[in-house]
C-alpha cells in the first residue's frame, strides 16, 4: 500500500500564522447548490512573508476578495487553497457552492430527511468553506440564513436572533448573533420544518432563558423527558460547580441522520433523535437514562469545551473526559449510584482495556493521528474520564472544585491544553502533580498484582501491590503510575476500607489490628483503571459479594467468582455438564435471593454473568468456542437450579403504570434478569409465562426484555413475538431499530440470509447511521456465536458490507471494524480469516482516511 495519507504530530503544534477574529455567513439554501458566503475579518500573528493555508473540502470556489479586490491563490489543492503577500490586517471574501443533499458523510452542511444541518466538530467547517478549521482560531460569528419559507419555517444558527424578513420569491431570511467568539467546530445551522416544545429557566444570578426543544412533526409528545433532564443538568451545574448559562435561549434539535450521539455547538445542540425522544411505549429505561445523561452531557459542555476549548484536537479529552465525569457525576446523583459504576466500568474492561490491548491503543491524550475521527474513542473519552476522577479522589472534592474555579478564572475564553488544567489543578491545591500526568501521556491497562500475608499473633496484615503496564503497540516502555488502590477487609465481624496510593512498582502497606484474616476486596469505587490480579478464593468472593460495603466490589466479587468458574470450564472441553463446578455458584445464588441487597437494580447487576467480551478481556487468547459454551452451560444450570424463584420473581411483579422512577427502573431491571433466566429455565410453563408478561406489558422496558430472554434462550416464541412486535412498530423509525437489532444479536451459526432480509426491509438506509448501527453493531460486537464463526464466514460479511459502507460514510465504517483489528488475539484460524479481510481492505484503492489509518495499523 503505497501511502495516501498524513499522520500529524503533538510535536508538531505550531500557533495559526494568521487568526480570524470575526466572520459573517451568508447561506442559500438549495438542496444541491448552497452557496456560502464567508466574509473573515484576517490578523496576521506570525511574521510578514507568511502564508495564509485555509482549509478546504468538497468545496467549488466562486469568488474570493482581499479587501474588496479578486484575489489568485497562490495554490489550489483537493484540501486547501493557499494565499501570499497579504496584509497585516484584512478583509477576506470566500463564495463557496456546496451540495448538502449528496454529502452522505454527514460532515459539514447536509440533509438528513428533509432537513438542513450541520455537523463541523471535529473538521466538518472545512466542507462549508475555506477556513482556518481549527479550534485555537476564535471568531465572533454573525450568520444570515436564507431558505424557502414553506419548507423551511425555522431557521436555527447559535447565538441571537437579530432580524428576519420574507424575500419576494417565497424564501424568508434570518440572521443569528452569537456574542461568544468559539472556534468553528461550534458553528451550527438547521433549517427545517418542526415541532417545538417550549419551557423557561430563570439562572441562580435571574438571567431568563427559553428553551426550545425541536422535534419531526407528530413526535411532541415524546419531547418531555428531554426537556426536563435539560432544566435538572442546568440546575445541578450551578448547585455542584457554580456554572450558569450565558445566552437567552437554548435550543436542541433532533434528527434522524447523525453519526454520533450529539453535538453540543454553541446554544444550539443538535442531537441523534435516539437520545431527545422518549416514551414509555417506545423506549426502555435505559433510552430515558441516556437521553438523561446526553442532554446533560452537551450542557455541560458550554462550560467544559465551549467557554473553555481546545488548543488542538490532541487534547480533545481536556474537554470531553472532563464532561463525561462531569455527567457521570449528574447520573450517579439522579439514579441508583452503584448502577451508574457499574455501567462505567463495564464501558472500559469490556471496550477500553480492549482498545489498549489493540493497534489503535493511544494516550487519552494521543500524540499522533492521521484522522481526528478515529480519536472519538473510548480512551480519550471514558478513560479520560477516569483520569479525572482520580484527579478528584486525590484532591477531595473540595480541593477538586478550588482547581475548577482557578481552571475557569484562568482560562475562559480561551483555547488550552490538558496540561493547563492539570497546572490549574495543582496550583489551586498547592500540590506538585507531575507524575499524574503520565496518565495523559502514557497508553496501556495497568496490571495490579495484589499478595498478602496475615500474621494471626500480631493481628496484622500486609499487603504487596506491584504494578506493571504491559507494551501497547504505539509505546513500548512505561513507568509506574499514581495510582488510588481502594481496598475493602471484610472478616466476619464487619469490614473497613482505605485507599491506598499506589505510586512505585511496589509498594507494601500495613494493617494493624486485624482480628482475623479478611477477604481482600479490591477496587473499590472502580477506584482506577486498571486490571488487578489476585489469587482469591471462592469463600472470600462470596463474603465479600454478601457482606461489603462498597456496592462496586460486592458485584465485582460476582462477576470475579463466575469469571473463574465459567474459564475452568471453558478450558476442559470434555465436560458439557457444569454440575461439580458450581456449588460456590449456587451458595452465591442462593444467599442473594434470600437476603437481597436493598437496591434491586444491584441485585440485578450481581445475578448477571459477565458478558463474552469481558471474559475475552481475561484472556490472552481467546477461547470463542469454550466461552460460548461454558457460559451457556452455566446460566443454563442456574436458570434451572433456581427455576421457582425466577417464576416467583416474573409472577410478583409490581404491576403499577409505568413511571421513569429511579425505583421502577431499578426494580425492572431486576425482572429483566429473572426473565432471562425464566427464558433458559426448560420449564414447561416458562414460554406462557413469558408471553403474558409481553401482553401485560405497557412499556417498552418490560416488552424488550421479554424479547431479550426469549432470543438469548433461543425460544420459538421469539419468531411470533417479533412479528408481532414488526406490526405495531413498523412505521417508527426509532423502535424499528431496536427490532433490527434484536435479529441481528440473535445467537446462531449462519447470519448472511438474516442480514440479507433485514437490508430488504424498507425503513432500512445504507444512508441512516442509526439504520446501519442498528443491524451491523450488534452483529460484529454483540453476537459472537456469529461472528467468530470458526470458518471465518461472519468476518467476510462484516467486511463485504464495509467495502460500500465506507464510500457513503467513513465514519460509520471505521467504527464498525473495531472487531476486525483485534484479531491477533484469536486461534490462528481465525486469525488467518481476519487478517484476509483487513488486507482486502486494504487492497482498496480509494479507501477512507478513516479506515485506511485503523487497516494499516492493524496489519503493521
Ligand atoms: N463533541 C460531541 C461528540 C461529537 C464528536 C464528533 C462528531 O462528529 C464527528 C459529532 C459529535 C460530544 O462529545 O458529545
Ligand atoms: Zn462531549
Amino acid at each position: 500500500m503505497s501511502q495516501p495519507h498524513q499522520s500529524m504530530r503533538l510535536a508538531d503544534y505550531r500557533p495559526p500564522a494568521y487568526t480570524i477574529t470575526d466572520v459573517d455567513l451568508t447561506f442559500e439554501l438549495e438542496d444541491h447548490q448552497t452557496r456560502v458566503t464567508a466574509v473573515s475579518q484576517v490578523v496576521r500573528q506570525g511574521e510578514t512573508q507568511a502564508v495564509l493555508e485555509l482549509d478546504g473540502e468538497h468545496l467549488t470556489l466562486l469568488a474570493l476578495t482581499v479587501d474588496g479586490e479578486d484575489k489568485t491563490p497562490e495554490q489550489q489543492t483537493d484540501t486547501a487553497l493557499v494565499l501570499t503577500d497579504l496584509p497585516e490586517q484584512f478583509e477576506l471574501k470566500v463564495v463557496t457552492e456546496i451540495d448538502p443533499a449528496n454529502n452522505t458523510a454527514l460532515e459539514g452542511l447536509y440533509k438528513s430527511d428533509g432537513t438542513f444541518c450541520t455537523q463541523c466538530e471535529a473538521q466538518g467547517f472545512r466542507r462549508i468553506t475555506y477556513f482556518l478549521d481549527r479550534p485555537d482560531v476564535m471568531a465572533k460569528y454573525s450568520v444570515k440564513v436564507i431558505a424557502d419559507k414553506h419548507k423551511y419555517p425555522s431557521l436555527l444558527s447559535n447565538g441571537n436572533l437579530v432580524e428576519r424578513g420574507d424575500l419576494d420569491d417565497g424564501r424568508h431570511w434570518v440572521r443569528w448573533q452569537d456574542p461568544f467568539a468559539k472556534p468553528c467546530y461550534l458553528f451550527a445551522l438547521v433549517a427545517g420544518d418542526f415541532d417545538c416544545l417550549t419551557d423557561r429557566y430563570t439562572t441562580g444570578s435571574g438571567r431568563e432563558v427559553a428553551l426550545e426543544l425541536y422535534v419531526d412533526k407528530g413526535n411532541r409528545h415524546r419531547g418531555y423527558h428531554a426537556l426536563a433532564s435539560l432544566k435538572k443538568a442546568m440546575q445541578w451545574d450551578e448547585q455542584v460547580y457554580g456554572l450558569e448559562y450565558d445566552l437567552g435561549v437554548y435550543m436542541v434539535v433532533a434528527v434522524d441522520f447523525f453519526n454520533m450521539g450529539a453535538m453540543e455547538n454553541k446554544g444550539l445542540n443538535i442531537f441523534n433523535a435516539k437520545f431527545v425522544l422518549a416514551d414509555a411505549e417506545s423506549a426502555t429505561d435505559d433510552d430515558y437514562f441516556n437521553i438523561e445523561s446526553v442532554i446533560a452531557h452537551e450542557y455541560f459542555h458550554n462550560w467544559t469545551g465551549n467557554r473553555v476549548t481546545c488548543r488542538d484536537w490532541f487534547q480533545l479529552s481536556l474537554k470531553e473526559g472532563l464532561t463525561v465525569f462531569r455527567d457521570q457525576q449528574f447520573s450517579a446523583d439522579m439514579a441508583s449510584p452503584a448502577l451508574v459504576r457499574i455501567k462505567q466500568a463495564r464501558v472500559i474492561r469490556e471496550h477500553q482495556f480492549a482498545e489498549d490491548a489493540g493497534p489503535m491503543a493511544h494516550p487519552i491524550r494521543p500524540e499522533e493521528v492521521m484522522e481526528m475521527n478515529n480519536f472519538y474513542s473510548v480512551t480519550v473519552y471514558d478513560k479520560g474520564a477516569e483520569v479525572i476522577r482520580m484527579l478528584q479522589r486525590l484532591l477531595g472534592q473540595g480541593g477538586f472544585r478550588k482547581g475548577m474555579d482557578l481552571y475557569f478564572e484562568r482560562h475562559d475564553g480561551q483555547a488550552v491544553t490538558c496540561d493547563d488544567f492539570v497546572q490549574a489543578m495543582a496550583d489551586a491545591n498547592g500540590v506538585d502533580l507531575e507524575q499524574f500526568k503520565r496518565w495523559y501521556s502514557q497508553s496501556g491497562t495497568p496490571q495490579v498484582t495484589v499478595q498478602s500475608e496475615y500474621d494471626a499473633k500480631h493481628q496484622q496484615l500486609i499487603l504487596t501491590l506491584s504494578q506493571h503496564t504491559p507494551p501497547t503497540q504505539d509505546q513500548a516502555d512505561k513507568q509506574p503510575l499514581p495510582i488510588p488502590f481502594g481496598v475493602e477487609l471484610v472478616d466476619e465481624h464487619g469490614s473497613r476500607s482505605e485507599v491506598l496510593s499506589l505510586s512505585e512498582s511496589e509498594q507494601r502497606f500495613c494493617f494493624d489490628h486485624v482480628a482475623s484474616n479478611p477477604a481482600i476486596a479490591c477496587l473499590t469505587g472502580f477506584s482506577a483503571p486498571v486490571k488487578v490480579k489476585q489469587t482469591i478464593a471462592d469463600s472470600d468472593l462470596i463474603r465479600i459479594a454478601l457482606k461489603g460495603q462498597d456496592d462496586f466490589v460486592r458485584w465485582d466479587a460476582c462477576q470475579t467468582l463466575f469469571s473463574q468458574h465459567i474459564h475452568q470450564l471453558a478450558e476442559d472441553s470434555s465436560r458439557n455438564s457444569s454440575e461439580q463446578v458450581s456449588e460456590a455458584l449456587s451458595e452465591l445464588i442462593a444467599e442473594l435471593l434470600k437476603s437481597p441487597p436493598e437496591d434491586a437494580a444491584l441485585l440485578a447487576e450481581m445475578l448477571m454473568l459477565p458478558s463474552f467480551d469481558t471474559l475475552s478481556q481475561q484472556q490472552d487468547i481467546v477461547n470463542v468456542d469454550g466461552l460460548l459454551r461454558a457460559r451457556k452451560l452455566i446460566v443454563t444450570r442456574l436458570a434451572q437450579e433456581f427455576a421457582t424463584q425466577w417464576q416467583q420473581l416474573v409472577d410478583e411483579r409490581p404491576k403499577q403504570d409505568y413511571a421513569y422512577t429511579a425505583e421502577q427502573a431499578n426494580w425492572r431491571r431486576l425482572l429483566d434478569r429473572a426473565m432471562f433466566y425464566l427464558a433458559h429455565s426448560e420449564l414447561p410453563e416458562a414460554e406462557t409465562q413469558l408471553q403474558q408478561v409481553y401482553q401485560d406489558s405497557d412499556n417498552m422496558t418490560q416488552t424488550l426484555g421479554v424479547l431479550t430472554g426469549c432470543q438469548q434462550a433461543n425460544l420459538s416464541l421469539f419468531d411470533s413475538l417479533m412479528s408481532d412486535f414488526e406490526q405495531l412498530w413498523r412505521k417508527d423509525s426509532l423502535v424499528m431499530d431496536k427490532w433490527f437489532s434484536l435479529h441481528a444479536s440473535r445467537p446462531q451459526d449462519d447470519m448472511a440470509g438474516q442480514l440479507e432480509s433485514l437490508m430488504e426491509h424498507p425503513m432500512y438506509s445504507i444512508n441512516n447511521p442509526n439504520k446501519v448501527r442498528a443491524i451491523w453493531g450488534p452483529f460484529a460486537m454483540r453476537n459472537p456465536q456469529a461472528f467468530h464463526q470458526a470458518d471465518g464466514r461472519g468476518y467476510r460479511l462484516l467486511t463485504d458490507y464495509l467495502l460500500n459502507l465506507d464510500s457513503v460514510n467513513p465514519q460509520v465504517a471505521s467504527r464498525l471494524v473495531t472487531p476486525l483489528l483485534a484479531f491477533k488475539r484469536f486461534d490462528l484460524g481465525r486469525q488467518q480469516h481476519m487478517r484476509q479481510q483487513l488486507e482486502r481492505l486494504a487492497e482498496q484503492a480509494t479507501l477512507s482516511r478513516d479506515l485506511y489509518e485503523k487497516v494499516t495499523r492493524a496489519l503493521k
